[in-house]
């Protein structure tokens, strides 16, 4: 089953934050794809059975925590 999470992080200004934060979680268990607005900083991620906390503790330490 696939599944979807949307969120929107802080100091996404440019591709080189949608690379980052793309590279940071594809490599989490049950990602899949990731997607970034650099516009308004939205994360959509697909995967299945998706590890929420650890996708949004990859974020904050990345450097875009969710708002
Ligand atoms: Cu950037």
């Amino acid at each position: 089953m696939s599944e979807q999470m949307e969120c929107d992080v802080e100091n996404v200004k440019c591709g080189g934050c949608a690379s980052a934060i793309q590279e940071g979680l594809k490599p989490l268990q049950g990602v899949d794809e990731v997607e970034v607005n650099i516009e308004n900083g939205h994360v959509s991620i697909r995967g299945a059975a998706l590890p929420e906390e650890a996708i949004l503790d990859k974020l904050a330490a990345l450097g875009f925590p969710a708002k």
